[in-house]
């Protein structure tokens, strides 16, 4: 904006080229949870992901929430409340199980969501969003054990193990899994949980929340946003992607790696919206699969595409970012400890998110304009003059 423009002069002068971008970089609210920074990466409440990566999720639950870490009594206080909402409405069970197995995970994610939402939802936000935190393990289980060909209830299981221990419990996997399961779960749970105000799966539910839509529906939305190619199911495309590559071999990846550009696929796992060097997310799950898995083939593969790819990406000026992103890992450590079926990993990113959304919507609803809230969402879409016949 020049000197003597003013902002309504610079709307009126807009054109069609400056609004056909996905709303890419324009700013249209305001986030108390998390930044993302070009070169920093994701940061929740200020604190870098890299440090808290580790952290129990129900404490990073506590700090999204609370704008805060919690001191060591609040941490068990907190599980306590969270843990004692995790009871289950009668008939949820009875609707998954009636489901089309053809259906997406995702679509079965954001039914469950909806449909525990219609037996018992308080219409509090916050409420809703805790109790529907602490009910996500068994949505989860429900969903992973009835699409597996196990029907019937789900096992009981006591829930302040923690939420990644009681879904890992709830699967029943067999005894030397259930560790790894539990380790790379509760990382994979933190470091998804959430991504700054202007993903499209948050900025869906917060704009679905602010017609007064119900916390629930809200979230069935995003995880319906979330549930695109291009957006959280990327990260089950990443690991389809490295079992298409097959080897480890520097010389045959650049080759792979070529012919997919060539053939103007994309190269998954690299590139991103914000950042412009490798996402820390990334870093850490490179590490963590140092510790967990380093002879794993998928691993082996991803280790060499970090080499080569970035190199190879570089070589055209339009990439913005040829460095590695979350997704390139992830899959490949779910797999690892025994999740092996690509199409649930965008699931698993939707329960982490429904913490961030969570705690999104309610800040726009019940914290933002001094308790306010944001009003209902209604940008301007300029009307194209069409010919008529
Ligand atoms: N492989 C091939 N082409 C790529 C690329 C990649 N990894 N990354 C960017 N490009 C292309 C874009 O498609 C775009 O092409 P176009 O000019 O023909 O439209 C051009 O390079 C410029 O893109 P950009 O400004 O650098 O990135 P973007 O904001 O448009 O897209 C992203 C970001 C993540 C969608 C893109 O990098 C991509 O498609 N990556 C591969 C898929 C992937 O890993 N997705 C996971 C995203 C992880 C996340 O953000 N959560």
């Amino acid at each position: 904006m020049s000197g003597e423009e003013s902002s309504e002069d610079v709307l009126l002068n807009l054109t069609q080229a400056h609004l056909d971008i996905g709303m890419r970089g324009i700013p249209v609210g305001t986030c108390r949870t998390s930044s993302v920074s070009t070169d920093g990466g994701v940061h929740y409440v200020g604190y870098p992901i890299a440090e808290i990566a580790e952290m129990d999720p129900e404490d990073i639950v506590f700090l999204l929430f609370n704008k805060r870490l919690p001191k060591p009594q609040e941490a068990v206080d907190f599980r306590a409340d969270l843990f004692a909402r995790a009871t289950i409405p009668d008939g949820a069970l009875e609707v998954l199980e009636n489901l089309p197995k053809e259906g997406h995970p995702m679509d079965w994610l954001s039914i469950g969501i909806h449909t525990i939402g219609m037996l018992e939802k308080t219409n509090d936000w916050k409420e809703d969003a805790l109790n529907l935190i602490a009910r996500m393990p068994w949505l989860m289980a429900a969903i992973f054990r009835i699409r597996g060909g196990r029907s019937g209830p789900v096992p009981v299981v006591d829930p302040h193990i923690g939420m990644a221990e009681a879904f890992v419990a709830m699967l029943e996997p067999a005894a030397e899994q259930v560790a790894g399961m539990v380790k790379v779960l509760r990382t994979f749970l933190v470091l998804h949980m959430d991504h700054g105000g202007g993903n499209l799966s948050t900025f869906t539910g917060k704009a679905v929340a602010s017609g007064h839509a119900d916390l629930y529906s809200s979230m069935a939305a995003a995880m319906n946003a979330l549930s695109g190619p291009l957006h959280g199911r990327a990260n089950q495309s990443c690991l389809e992607f490295v079992m298409r590559i097959g080897t480890d071999d520097p010389l045959e990846v650049e080759k792979f790696v070529r012919n997919e550009l060539a053939e103007k696929r994309p190269v998954f796992g690299f590139g991103h919206a914000v950042l412009r060097v490798e996402d820390p997310r990334a870093t850490f799950q490179f590490a963590l699969g140092e510790r967990v898995c380093p002879n794993d083939a998928n691993f082996r593969i991803i280790r060499t595409l970090r080499e080569v790819a970035p190199r190879v990406l570089a070589e055209n000026p339009r990439i913005s970012n040829p460095n590695a992103n979350v997704d390139i890992a992830s899959g490949t450590l779910l797999h690892h400890v025994g999740f092996h079926k690509p199409d649930y990993y965008t699931t698993f990113f939707g329960w982490a998110r429904v913490v961030g959304i969570g705690a999104q919507i309610i800040d726009e609803r019940t914290v933002a304009r001094n308790g306010k809230g944001v009003p209902i969402y209604r940008p301007k879409y300029i009307a194209v003059e069409q010919d008529r016949d």
